[in-house]
């Protein structure tokens, strides 16, 4: 059977021009080969900001509540294809389907919710200090802007990103990660389908250090969004900070689960499980590290152990399996290499921390969920992000030691804690150092109406998600009328 090769998409076509180089996109469960994607040259990426340049000026020009109207129609297209795109997604991430289906959920929430905001979009009005002038401020659209998106959530992140940059009459450059392609060429087709005029939403295929740099160094595109490693934000902020450009950024944790005394310990062993373990830890606000009240730290480690030799692991389109693959053999070293790390830094290892490469296992990508305990809290294994199923379990001695080690790290995306002192859940929520906290739930699950992002080295201090999400796609635009007729000089003649 041939491949499937995909195609960029690029003023509202499909396109393999400029393109000589493919990719594998591989089934991380399976080892097969699912398609192949463009390695799009940089200059795709020009021929993409042209085309958004041109179709953005008469975007902005349909007002707001029309812009939305397309976005319900996205909404309703992604309700209808859920299953089939769900399938796709665990077919080339390897995320089991449950959470596949959860992942387009959030998708076809973005787009209800952002449509609702093109009939807001709200300015502020401001008295001004003169008389008989008018003053308020609006939010405009920035441009063309450009979205870098993940493997490991790539339709959700995908739509929190073009969602309000679209909404707000921005046009969109995007590359999305080239391990997942298909979603963006699911997602492309709807927003052609819903009616969104050309050369709005462009997609290039390819790699970071080609097509995201040209996006990056391209005079015309506004603003980045980015999600994705630290190491390649912190290249693609210096970058734009050169360029004078707006950039958001959310480069992932080490997110803690924090367990009391007080706690109810099997609602935190569900808790840990499904966050430490769900989506195989690749997640930016997966729990990989659990700091536990020494008075607790047997019953819980006892429980825990417990727990994860009932997890399923295998090919996730499997209705019975909870845990899928990792993504690729790079990660999965990776994670191997974070293992090696932990044992020779003293940790000891209680479950888990071996590649599964015995029969159906050794076609894909599988690591053994993994468990360390009595791990100190400056240990490499719990300050740096592995980005698969490692928990390290850190025993303190109260809840000051809890939060002190919570915030000991260089990241700052989710945490969580589980007790039933109402004064340490107040306590808790003000002193917890992340963009996000849940009180008696796992790291993860986070909604899309609400800001999503981090503190420290998580971010750069924009949000997805939310409202705020509208603060990376807008410029504030103040504006003042003057109906005095005669010149009012503001600071003079008040
Ligand atoms: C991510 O891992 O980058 O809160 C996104 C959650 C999901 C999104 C995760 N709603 O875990």
């Amino acid at each position: 059977m041939a491949i499937h090769r995909l195609q960029n998409y690029i003023d509202g076509k499909w396109t393999a021009d400029g393109v000589v180089n493919y990719a594998a996109v591989i089934n991380p469960a399976t080892g097969v080969n699912i398609a192949e994607v463009p390695l799009s040259p940089g200059n795709e990426v020009d021929k993409a900001v042209v085309a958004a340049k041109q179709a953005q000026k008469e975007w902005a020009l349909v007002p707001a509540p029309l812009r939305a109207e397309m976005l319900y129609r996205v909404g309703y297209l992604l309700k209808e294809r859920k299953e089939k795109i769900a399938q796709l997604l665990t077919q080339e991430n390897g995320k089991v389907i449950e959470e596949a289906r959860g992942e387009v959920q959030e998708g076809i929430d973005m787009a209800f919710y952002m449509a609702g905001e093109g009939r807001r979009l709200f300015g502020q009005t401001t008295p001004s200090e003169l008389k008989d002038k008018f003053a308020m401020s609006v939010r405009a659209p920035v441009g063309v802007v450009g979205i870098i998106t993940p493997w490991n959530f790539p339709i959700a992140i995908a739509t929190w990103k073009s969602f309000p940059a679209i909404v707000a009459g921005n046009a969109v450059v995007w590359k999305p990660a080239t391990e997942t392609p298909l979603m963006a060429k699911e997602l492309a087709q709807i927003f052609e389908e819903a009616g969104l005029p050309k050369g709005v939403l462009n997609v290039v295929f390819g790699s970071g250090s080609i097509v995201g740099e040209a996006m990056v160094d391209h005079p015309d595109i506004r603003v980045i969004s980015f999600t994705g490693s630290n190491e390649v934000g912190r290249k693609i902020a210096s970058a734009c900070g050169q360029n004078l450009k707006k950039v958001s950024l959310e480069m992932g944790g080490k997110n803690a689960v924090i367990v009391m005394e007080d706690a109810d310990i099997e609602l935190a062993v569900e808790g840990i499980l499904w966050s430490a373990f769900g989506t195989s830890g690749q997640r930016c606000t997966a729990c990989s590290r659990v700091i536990v009240h020494e008075k607790v730290k047997e019953q819980l480690e006892a429980r825990l152990l417990a727990e994860m030799e009932r997890l399923t692991i295998g090919n996730g389109l499997d209705e019975k399996i909870k845990v899928g693959p990792i993504i690729n053999q790079t990660s999965l070293q990776k994670i191997k290499n974070y293992v090696d790390i932990g044992e020779a830094e003293g940790a000891k290892l209680l479950v888990g921390g071996k590649i599964l490469n015995e029969g159906d296992y050794a076609k894909g990508y599988f690591f053994a969920p993994t468990l360390f305990t009595d791990v100190k809290a400056n240990m490499r294994i719990a300050q740096e992000e592995i980005f698969g199923p490692v928990v390290s379990l850190i025993p303190v001695r109260s809840f000051e030691e809890a939060i002190a080690v919570n915030n000991g790290v260089s990241f700052g995306l989710s945490s969580s804690i589980f007790t039933r002192d109402v004064n340490r859940v107040f306590t808790a929520q003000r002193d917890l150092d992340t963009g996000i906290v849940y009180v008696n739930a796992g790291t993860t699950g986070a909604e899309i109406h609400l800001p999503f992002g981090g503190t420290k080295g998580t971010g750069n201090g924009h949000r997805d998600s939310g409202l705020a999400a509208l603060d990376v796609f807008t410029e504030w635009k103040s504006i003042y009328i003057d109906y005095s007729g005669k010149l009012q000089r503001a600071q003079i003649d008040v």
